[in-house]
């Protein structure tokens, strides 16, 4: 395998769904295929928090999203568990600040997706140097699924890093839906992640269509 090509991760980017079992009242399963079905472009199984799953579950749920991605060709991406993620030969894994080192977590995972939360330049610069395909920032508006998320930041971390002539590819997260997506991508982002506008929505499928088109759009314009 080589490393995904910062075309292909802007692209896969667009629409990044990320989800665990506690944050939906409906069967998550079956949330992740809609949301699929609608246009998500990529899927992230974050399971933590209170009421998730733990053990031999979590593992066994992870599975079952897994396939769901693998049948729909989206890649499955796990937050902040590097073992999990060879067990499952995952497509990729996103750790935070505080979770793991990002070099060594390159050097651990060859040549998976990487992705990193990163808060200020200098985390992204930090990021890039030690091998993240992507960057996550945010939060970009508030948002009540991250009890422990840091200040709100707006679009405007995302602005710096793009005029400081930063390339890597960056997803915007937090409090994003489709009606204030927009500016995301347009201060620089390449696509934008969500959980509750799509995982506590009535209808999954139509939240990820609409996150679909208003990114289509957003990003033509840019
Ligand atoms: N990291 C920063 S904000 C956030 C994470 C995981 C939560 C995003 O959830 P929502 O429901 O899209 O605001
Ligand atoms: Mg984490």
């Amino acid at each position: 395998m080589t490393r995904i090509s910062r075309e292909m991760m802007k692209d896969m980017l667009s629409v990044y769904f990320i989800m665990g079992s506690n944050n939906t009242d409906a069967d998550p399963v079956s949330v992740v295929k809609k949301a699929i079905e609608g246009g998500a472009t990529l899927f992230q199984f974050r399971e933590k928090g209170s009421g998730s799953l733990t053990g031999e579950e979590r593992v066994q749920f992870a599975k079952q999203v897994q396939d769901v991605c693998r049948q729909a060709g989206i890649p499955f991406i796990i937050n902040d568990d590097v073992e999990l993620a060879l067990r499952l030969k995952a497509d990729g894994v996103h750790i935070g600040q505080d979770d793991a080192d990002a070099a060594e977590t390159r050097a651990a995972i060859g040549d998976m997706i990487l992705g990193v939360s990163a808060h200020n330049v200098s985390e992204v610069k930090r990021a890039e140097a030690a091998g993240a395909d992507y960057v996550g920032m945010g939060p970009v508006y508030p948002t009540e699924t991250k009890k422990d998320a840091e200040a709100v930041q707006g679009v405007t971390l995302i602005e710096e890093v793009r005029r400081q002539g930063i390339t890597i590819p960056i997803v915007g997260i937090g409090g994003i839906t489709a009606a204030n997506a927009a500016p995301v991508i347009k201060a620089g982002a390449d696509g934008v992640s969500m959980i509750s506008a799509i995982s506590q929505s009535d209808d999954p499928k139509e939240a990820a269509r609409r996150f679909f088109e208003e990114i289509q759009r957003s990003k033509a314009k840019s």
